[in-house]
C-alpha cells in the first residue's frame, strides 16, 4: 500500500484519517466520508471512517509510540502493528470468517486498515450486560484449535515454523505479560492496583512461596515454549461477537509461545465473568468453559488426524499426552489471568464495575482463592468438568 502525504510516522486525527482515506481511494470521491475514535483499549488509537450512509465503514488502527493508558512515559515498540496485521492474516488463514479481513498495512504509519465490525459488540461489554453468546465457545475452540495446530510443529516444515518464530519475535509486548501477567502481582510491584479491603489476601499472595514457584514455573513456560502463533492477549475484550458471528481481534501480543496461554487467558476471562453473576446466571458462562475445551480437543485432534508432518503423531498416547499437557497450562495460565485482572496493573470492567462495594470486595476475593487454586492444583484437575466443580467451591 503507498501512502503518498505522510512518509513518516504521525499520529493520525479525524481529519488526517479522512484526508488518507481519500487518497487510497477506499471510497467513492463523492463520498461525504465522517470519521469517530472508537478505541477503547489500553494502547492504540482505532477510527472508524463511514460513507455518510452508513453503509460502508472501515478501520483504521493505529499503534502509537507509548502505552495510551499510562502515557509517554511508556515507550513502546510501533512494530506492534505490523505483527498485529500480519497475525490476523496468518490466522485468517486457518480461522477462515473467525478474524476481521484486513484490507492494507503501512508500517511507517503504523496502520492497519481492516474490515468495520461495528455491527457486532465487544464480547466483554454484552456478557456484563447479561448477553450470552451461543456461539461464543464453539467459535473460540475452532478458532484455537485451528490457528495453534496449524501454525505449530504439527502441521508445519521446521524450516517454515522457524521462520515464523523469527517473523513474530515481539519481545516489548511479550515483556509487558511477563511483568504484568507473571511477575507484578505476586511481588510488591508499583504497578499493582488493588482495593485497601484486599490487603490482607493481596499479602498472602505475596507470601506465599509454594504459589510463586509454581507461577514461575507458567513464566518459564511462557518465556521457553515456542509452540506455536499466539493470539497472545485473548481475553473477552479482544473479542467482537453478536447471536450469529464471531471475531477475534487485536493479535499485537502475537508471537510463538505455549499453546495453553491463549486457552487460559480466554478461560480466565469467562471465569471472572462468572464470579460476577448469581446462581443460574452462572450456568451459561459454565457451558461455555466446557464447550470451549471440549471443542478445541475436538477440533484439535481432527487437525492431528490429518497430514503426515510428525511421524510421531501415530504413536499411542502421544496425542493424549499433548492434550494433557495443554490443559494442565491452560488451567494455570487462567489462574496468573484471575490474580492479575484483580490486582494487578490492567483491571476488567466485569469486576470494577460492580458497584456494591461489599459484593465488589467478596466477588475479587473470590476470583483471587480460584486463580490461586487453579495454578496450585492444576496437576491434579483433569477435566473441564473440574474445573467447574471447583468454581462451585469457592465461596
Ligand atoms: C499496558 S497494556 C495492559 C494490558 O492491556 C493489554 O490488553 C494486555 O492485556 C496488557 O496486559
Ligand atoms: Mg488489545
Amino acid at each position: 500500500m503507498a501512502v503518498v502525504a505522510m512518509k513518516e510516522y504521525e499520529s493520525l486525527t479525524k481529519e488526517t484519517v479522512i484526508s488518507l482515506a481519500i487518497e487510497l481511494s477506499l471510497f467513492s470521491s463523492e463520498a461525504p466520508l465522517v470519521c469517530e475514535e472508537i478505541g477503547d483499549g489500553n494502547l492504540n488509537y482505532v477510527f472508524r471512517v463511514t460513507d455518510g450512509s452508513g453503509e460502508k465503514g472501515i478501520i483504521i488502527k493505529q499503534a502509537l509510540p507509548y502505552a495510551k493508558v499510562i502515557g509517554e512515559s511508556w515507550p513502546l515498540t510501533l512494530k506492534r502493528a505490523k505483527i498485529e496485521a500480519s497475525a490476523l492474516q496468518k490466522h485468517g488463514e486457518y480461522a477462515v470468517g473467525l478474524v476481521p479481513k484486513v484490507y492494507a498495512t503501512d508500517e511507517s504509519l503504523a496502520i492497519t486498515i481492516m474490515e468495520d465490525l461495528s455491527h457486532l459488540e465487544i464480547v466483554r461489554e454484552g456478557l456484563i450486560k447479561g448477553k450470552s453468546y451461543p456461539k461464543l465457545s464453539t467459535d473460540i475452540g475452532e478458532y484455537l484449535a485451528l490457528t495453534l495446530f496449524n501454525t505449530s510443529d504439527f502441521a508445519l516444515h521446521p524450516f517454515e515454523k522457524k521462520s515464523l518464530v523469527v517473523e513474530f519475535s515481539n519481545p516489548e509486548l511479550c515483556k509487558i505479560t511477563e511483568d504484568l501477567i507473571f511477575t507484578d502481582p505476586f511481588f510488591d510491584h508499583e504497578t499493582n492496583d488493588f482495593e485497601p479491603a484486599l490487603q490482607a489476601e493481596v499479602e498472602a499472595i505475596w507470601n506465599n512461596n509454594l504459589l510463586k514457584l509454581e507461577v514461575a514455573k507458567l513464566k518459564r513456560s511462557f518465556l521457553t515454549e515456542a509452540e506455536a502463533l499466539l493470539h497472545g492477549d485473548l481475553h473477552t475484550g479482544s473479542i467482537f461477537a453478536s447471536e450469529a458471528e464471531t471475531k477475534v481481534i487485536d493479535p499485537e501480543f502475537a508471537f510463538y509461545g505455549p499453546i495453553g496461554f491463549d486457552i487460559g487467558l480466554f478461560l480466565g476471562n469467562l471465569i471472572v465473568q462468572s464470579f460476577t453473576r448469581q446462581d443460574d446466571q452462572r450456568d451459561a458462562i459454565h457451558t461455555h468453559i466446557q464447550n470451549t475445551w471440549n471443542t478445541f480437543c475436538a477440533k484439535f485432534s481432527e487437525c492431528w488426524k490429518k497430514g503426515e508432518s510428525d511421524l510421531y503423531k501415530s504413536i499411542e498416547g502421544y496425542e493424549a499426552f499433548v492434550l494433557e499437557k495443554i490443559f494442565h497450562d491452560s488451567v494455570g495460565f487462567a489462574g496468573c489471568e484471575l490474580i492479575r485482572r484483580t490486582i494487578g496493573l490492567a483491571h476488567v470492567k466485569d469486576l470494577d464495575s460492580i458497584e456494591n462495594h461489599e459484593q465488589r470486595i467478596l466477588t475479587k476475593k473470590q476470583t483471587l482463592k480460584a486463580g490461586e487454586r487453579l495454578i496450585l492444583s492444576r496437576h491434579e484437575i483433569n477435566s473441564i468438568d473440574a474445573v467447574i466443580e471447583l468454581l462451585g467451591e469457592i465461596q
